[in-house]
């Protein structure tokens, strides 16, 4: 397949509640969404870069730089017929992983459109739901954190994880768990800590927490696999695996024992698959993250998240608890039981609401080969 037109959109959606991580707070939500024309079909990808450079490297502004000045000239020179050839079009550029995935996923949702299959079916999933879970932010007081947790979990939400910081840890995670003795529950650092705070995850070892998240350095492999042997509790790596090869290093060193796989992060759907195989080949569970994708990288992680070894609840929660209104038709839910069901139309299975794309749209250009 030929792409023959890409189109890109910087867009901005108003969140419905603020998110705070260790990082940073943030009230809307840049994202670029890239439209890829082939053979009379559209594909739609995301780029999930963040406007500031908080969680990785990555912003808008350097997605934008990337795609428009190395990846979309690239893409559309030539034919790709798989997944690994778009790989390795786009490897000569190092890193940038946002940047490749807006246009690996809309060359994925194009391939599964001209073959007439779910895209969920195309990359080899068989779930035809997924459990979701939700991920809430740093609030302003402990009372209000137990009240939001008391409603997503009469949402029917399958798993609670809270974002921690200094000073906003223990003590929280303690009440937490006394209100809610036996909910299935988890924290997220996103790298405030270091080696000297070990103390404070012997402490959080008597929380029953399913895992950490991320604790240590966004870049550390090896200082997690330190704390890993001293803690009971099983670490979680997010930010410090971009690619295939950190999988396997912290696999093979001990740093970790479950792997937030988010495609945005590693590149893509293509590079998410191959940490999947990897971590099964392990017999270490994976699970999908979410960096508060619009509905269309949201289809994308529920794609991927059809795949067998994705055993653990996501970060995927209903687009209402997002936004508004989501860019997509329809939104995505969540029942009672707290699952999604994985669409079974050709391509992402969601519809583009090309209205509301227009008014959120800040920044658009189109390229032809
Ligand atoms: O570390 O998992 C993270 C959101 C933005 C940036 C980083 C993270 C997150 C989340 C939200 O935890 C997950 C979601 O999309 O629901
Ligand atoms: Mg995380």
């Amino acid at each position: 397949m030929r792409v023959r037109q890409v189109e890109l959109r910087h867009i901005r959606l108003p969140l419905v509640h603020p998110f705070e991580t260790s990082f940073g707070r943030e009230t809307v939500r840049d994202l670029i969404i890239v439209k890829a024309r082939a053979d009379g079909l559209t594909g739609y990808g995301e780029s999930a870069s963040m406007a500031e450079p908080f969680y990785n490297y990555e912003t808008t502004e350097t997605c934008w730089h990337i795609q428009r000045d190395f990846l979309v000239p690239w893409i559309l020179e030539q034919d790709i017929t798989d997944a690994k050839e778009l790989i390795e079009l786009f490897a000569p550029v190092r890193g940038h992983n946002m940047a490749k995935t807006g246009l690996e996923q809309a060359w994925w949702d194009l391939q599964a459109k001209a073959e007439g299959q779910p895209l969920a079916r195309l990359l080899g999933g068989k779930r035809d739901r997924i459990e979701s879970g939700v991920s809430i932010g740093i609030q302003e007081d402990v009372e209000h954190l137990l009240e939001r947790v008391g409603r997503f979990l009469e949402d029917g939400y399958r798993r609670i994880k809270i974002k921690i910081k200094p000073g906003w840890d223990i003590d929280v995670v303690k009440a937490v768990r006394q209100t809610y003795p036996e909910v299935p529950l988890m924290v997220d650092a996103n790298s405030a800590y270091s080696l000297e705070h070990v103390e404070l995850f012997k402490a959080l070892d008597e929380c029953d927490l399913m895992m950490i998240e991320q604790p240590l350095g966004y870049d550390d492999i090896f200082d997690h696999s330190k704390l890993q042997s001293q803690i009971r509790t099983p670490i979680c790596l997010d930010e410090s695996i971009t690619t295939p090869e950190h999988a396997r290093w912290a696999l093979e060193l001990g740093s970790c024992q479950v792997i937030n796989i988010k495609p945005a992060r590693v590149g893509g759907l293509y590079q998410a698959r191959r940490i999947h195989d990897i971590c099964q080949e392990h017999d270490v569970p994976v699970w999908c993250g979410g960096l508060l994708e619009s509905g269309i990288g949201r289809a994308h992680n529920v794609a991927i998240c059809s795949l067998p070894n994705f055993r653990l609840p996501a970060d995927l929660s209903a687009s209402s608890r997002y936004f508004v209104r989501d860019i997509v038709v329809p939104p995505w839910e969540v029942d009672d039981e707290g699952m999604i069901a994985v669409p079974t139309k050709p391509g992402i299975g969601v519809e583009a609401d090309e209205e509301l794309l227009d008014n959120s749209t800040i920044k658009r250009e189109t390229f032809t080969a």
